[in-house]
């Protein structure tokens, strides 16, 4: 467009009549394209766009310089700039990644207190234990839980391999708590599943063997993600090497990830878990200041709110201090 044209502008902005100085000192960033991150394999992303005829294309990009150490994680929502068309060989950089929404955080473990964002922006949290092989882990469960309170995600409890055992005693443990749980078994329709799904976007989180990645080729048919064989875990291998997400045949996205052994919070407190239950955390508006809220401290106020109420009250109380031992811990592994 002829600068001309608008009076106001070269007014304003005399020096757009010279070679592109604003673009020199500070990239005119609002030509970028928005895009979503679909997967991110050593450095390399790939970014859903829309393509000319509004269908989505996938370019690979990488981080621009200028993002510093900010790192780009599957579900941020991004601004590329360069070779946007998605065709082999083109590479499109990302020059801004927008504010998240939520973000699912771990500690790798003791030796590296690092903490780091495994996903943006998913708005629920499926916790994946097997019912067996490999056993479950409780710890584990409860670390999950307090880290997609802390990261604003919901959480739901996904027990797989329904097949092979029981899931009664796992789904007993967590009856206190105020989380859904599913069952699903080899044979067993995945509609349960489907139905929570649906419409969001989901993240799924467990041990290698599990049977996330089995999960979604059931629930995306065209999804092909490799599975693996159990008697390997442990042995440092994992089939799924990187996280990638999916969209869901009814609307929605489901992202797949490798299975990790420990789930570190070092960086979660205690009011991080607090203030995903409002009713808890208008309770302990009352508790003394740098309350931990565990059953040893003597004036916390959420016990006066427990024993106020109905015994339903005691028994969140109950299963929200089980999940708080698990805060603050970085690594315990199984
Ligand atoms: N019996 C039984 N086996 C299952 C079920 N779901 C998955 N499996 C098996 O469990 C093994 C591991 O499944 P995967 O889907 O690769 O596990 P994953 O959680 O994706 O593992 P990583 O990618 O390493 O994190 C495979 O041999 C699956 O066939 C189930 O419901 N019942
Ligand atoms: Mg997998
Ligand atoms: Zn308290």
């Amino acid at each position: 467009m002829d600068s001309r044209s608008d009076e106001d502008d070269v007014r304003v902005r005399p020096t757009r009549h010279g070679s592109r100085p604003r673009t020199r000192q500070r990239p005119a960033h609002e030509e970028a394209v928005p895009g979503l991150v679909v997967a991110v394999d050593r450095g390399r992303m790939t970014v859903r766009v829309a393509g000319p005829d509004g269908a989505p294309v996938h370019v690979t990009a990488m981080r621009a310089r200028e993002l510093g150490k900010h790192g780009v994680v599957v579900g941020d929502d991004v601004r590329l700039v360069g070779d946007v068309s998605g065709q082999t060989d083109t590479l499109a950089r990302i020059v801004t990644i927008a504010d998240r929404r939520t973000t699912l955080r771990r500690s790798a473990d003791d030796s590296d207190p690092t903490e780091r964002v495994v996903v943006a922006n998913a708005e629920q949290l499926v916790v994946v234990s097997a019912v067996k092989d490999p056993e479950p882990s409780v710890g584990f469960l409860n670390r999950c839980l307090v880290a997609a309170y802390a990261g604003g995600l919901s959480p739901v409890l996904l027990f797989t391999k329904g097949d092979l055992g029981s899931p009664a005693g796992l789904l007993r443990r967590y009856a206190g708590l105020d989380v859904d749980a599913v069952v699903v078994s080899r044979d067993s329709p995945v509609t349960d599943v489907a139905d929570r799904l649906a419409g969001r976007m989901s993240v799924l989180i467990g041990h290698s063997g599990v049977g996330k990645s089995t999960l979604v080729n059931r629930l995306v048919p065209d999804a092909y993600r490799a599975t693996g064989d159990v008697s390997k875990v442990g042995k440092g291998r994992h089939t799924s090497s990187s996280a990638v997400m999916l969209d869901l045949p009814g609307g929605g996205q489901i992202i797949d990830t490798p299975g990790i052994r420990s789930f570190g919070l070092a960086h979660v407190t205690a009011d991080d878990v607090l203030a995903a239950s409002s009713d808890l955390a208008d309770a302990a508006l009352d508790c003394p200041p740098g309350c931990g809220h565990r059953a040893e401290d003597p004036e916390c106020a959420l016990d006066a709110w427990a024993a106020a109420g109905p015994p339903a009250r005691a028994e969140r109380l109950a299963g929200f201090r089980v999940l708080l031992e698990a805060v603050g811990q970085l690594d315990t592994g199984h």
